[in-house]
């Protein structure tokens, strides 16, 4: 593993516009990337280049642009499957993010997978994206929704998950990194342990791409989903990840054009995998925003950005810790891009709103993850999130606004 040096995350950072500018009149600390990235030049140039240049619906004409269109978006699916390491590229269908992702999940299992008296289990640490869909589908079907608890230091309980595991439920639905606690769950080892007992595991990775490398065949997991948005693409482009075997078994989730192969006023067949889950013109640009996300990611060692993440959140752990009165939500050991907390006597929105006028940028709140909040009794967190692009200094800054704040909200 090489480490990076200063200079190099300087040039890299120099690499993202968006970070280089003053809000209230100071250089902008962009801490909440767990909400979304920032995107590096190139991204934005791959769109620009595409609506300048290529712009064309895919897959249906013979003309020239046409050709080059589909060339470069079944392309782009390629990369997607490498950087996942997908088996084939089929098994790559793009959506609008991680929310589409589950919900055309949920709306096609429904159909065939989840009968009344069934179980699907999830855990405490969920999105609202990866919980709602399934508590209403279970509420739709009469299925039961299993709930995997927290420790105290925002971990799942894996004795509890094991147990609730016997309980055969027909799909396990688990977030790889939680965006309201930093931690990051053991999911290799929860889905071998819930093959043990033949139930498939969906992935939520919408906090994971950006922050470590995934490995969809060496996790062994049937499902995995993640938005662009969270590892420098643009925003309305994601992807479900799901096993051959798991697609062709399917059905699709929407109807329209590009999914059909034969149809007449009686009856309809459907396309090939994967166009039998894109029905309609997809985000062309989007796809290859995101392609052009990964080009960037890969001109560096992941480990090395991982590692050199990892020391940033420790040094904010570090400096963050000193303050009177600070709780940490979540304490796992095992930790990604996120810290949350409180501090005893203040509200967690205000502290929010004082950061921001010190252009520290942090979010605050329940982080669509209200059932977390509930579980360690707080109305929301404070919550800095970080990426590759952050560096010590910001850091600095982040731990001298939140003491500013706290000494004017006591
Ligand atoms: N799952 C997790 C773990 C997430 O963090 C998010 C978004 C989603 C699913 C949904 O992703 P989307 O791209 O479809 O919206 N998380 C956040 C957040 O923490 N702040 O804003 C969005």
């Amino acid at each position: 593993m090489t480490k990076f040096t200063a200079g190099e995350m300087l040039e890299l950072r120099a690499q993202f516009p968006a970070l280089h500018q003053n809000v209230y009149g100071k250089p902008l600390v962009y801490l909440d990337n767990a909400a979304t990235t920032q995107k590096p030049q190139s991204v934005i140039d791959r769109i620009v280049a595409y609506y300048s240049h290529e712009n064309t619906n895919i897959h249906r004409g013979v003309h020239y642009l046409s050709q080059q269109a589909t060339e470069a978006y079944e392309n782009a699916r390629k990369t997607v499957a490498d950087f996942i390491n997908a088996a084939v590229a089929h098994e790559i269908i793009f959506t609008r993010g991680t929310t589409e992702s589950v919900n055309l999940l949920a709306g096609s299992l429904k159909q065939f997978l989840l009968q009344e008296g069934d179980s699907v289990l999830i855990s405490g640490m969920e999105h609202h994206s990866n919980l709602v869909p399934w508590q209403q589908i279970c509420l739709q079907n009469k299925t039961k929704l299993l709930v995997a608890e927290l420790t105290n230091k925002g971990e799942i309980d894996l004795e509890q998950f094991k147990q609730l595991l016997s309980q055969k439920p027909k799909l396990v639905a688990i977030t790889h990194i939680s965006n309201a606690l930093g931690t990051i769950n053991p999911v290799k080892e929860m889905i071998r342990l819930a093959h043990d007992f033949g139930i498939p595991v969906l992935v939520d990775g919408a906090q994971s791409v950006a922050h470590t490398t995934v490995d969809v065949q060496d996790l062994d997991c049937d499902f995995f989903v993640f938005s662009g948005h969270k590892m420098f693409a643009p925003m309305g482009i994601g992807v479900l990840y799901a096993k051959t075997e798991w697609l062709e078994k399917m059905p699709p989730w929407q109807f329209g054009g590009e999914m059909v192969d034969q149809v007449s006023f009686e009856e309809t067949t459907f396309n090939q995998l994967p166009f039998k889950f894109e029905a309609g013109t997809p985000y062309v640009a989007g796809v290859l925003g995101l392609e052009a996300a990964i080009k960037f990611i890969r001109q560096y060692d992941m480990k090395s950005l991982e590692a050199y993440e990892n020391g940033i959140v420790r040094q904010a752990l570090e400096m963050l810790q000193t303050i009177p009165g600070m709780r940490f939500i979540g304490e796992p050991i095992h930790r990604a891009g996120v810290i949350s907390f409180v501090v005893d006597g203040t509200h967690p929105s205000d502290i929010g709103t004082l950061v921001d006028k010190m252009s520290v940028a942090v979010r605050t709140g329940h982080h669509c993850a209200q059932p977390v909040m509930t579980r360690f009794d707080v109305p929301g967190t404070v919550r800095a999130s970080f990426a590759f692009y952050n560096t010590e200094e910001e850091v600095e800054k982040l731990v001298k606004a939140v003491e500013k704040a706290v000494s004017m909200l006591r």
